[in-house]
């Protein structure tokens, strides 16, 4: 078996943080583990739904994920996460969140890092574009500030690596901490 805890993905929209969580999640799952994960497709459109990407927005929106976070972990589940996090203090305030509660299995920051410009250049939704226009505004990485971690547990380099490459990493990071 293994305890329920949190593996929390940060990272620039375009890093590769859903694409990632998705093939995890389907790998853990294969190996009998208890999986869920938590973005934005499931997450702004319903229990976030009245929250935009003004910082007040943006910590209100990590606030309710990191509880909601906690629930799931505390009933035995690997969650992970897959929203920008941009701000160092409400990452650290989900990390506490779990904390506090009864989930064993802990708080795993990992950082889907890329350059802004890798980011840029996937652009798969025409974001960045939007947001260079001046059409999107308060964009991350444009127009509004993303905080790297100072001491992630895991870093995923998607710049230097390829998708297979960095679920291999994430994957052999959980059998390391979660299997017992
Ligand atoms: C950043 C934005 C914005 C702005 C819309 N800034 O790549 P995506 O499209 O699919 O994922 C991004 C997502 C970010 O939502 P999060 O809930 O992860 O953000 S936060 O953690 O900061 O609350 C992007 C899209 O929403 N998006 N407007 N202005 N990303």
């Amino acid at each position: 078996g293994h305890a329920g805890g949190v593996l929390w993905f940060t990272g620039l929209s375009g890093a590769g943080k859903s694409t990632i969580a998705m093939a995890v999640e389907r790998e853990l799952f294969r190996r009998g583990y208890h999986v869920f994960v938590l973005d934005g497709d499931n997450v702004r459109r319903g229990l976030s739904a009245n929250l935009g990407f003004t910082p007040e927005d943006r910590t209100e929106n990590i606030r309710r994920i990191g509880e909601v976070a906690a629930l799931f972990a505390e009933s035995g589940q690997i969650v992970i996460t897959a929203f920008i996090s941009p701000y160092r203090a409400d990452r650290d305030r989900a990390r506490q969140a779990l904390a506090a509660s009864e989930a064993p299995g802990g708080f795993h920051e990992i950082f889907i890092k890329a350059d802004i410009s890798t980011c840029e250049r996937r652009d798969p939704k025409g974001l960045y574009q939007k947001a260079r226009s001046g059409e999107l505004r308060e964009f991350t990485g444009i127009s509004a500030p993303y905080e790297a971690p100072a001491a992630p547990e895991l870093v995923v380099d998607t710049d230097a690596s390829s998708v297979a490459e960095a679920v291999d990493s994430v994957i052999a990071y959980v059998e390391k901490m979660f299997r017992r």
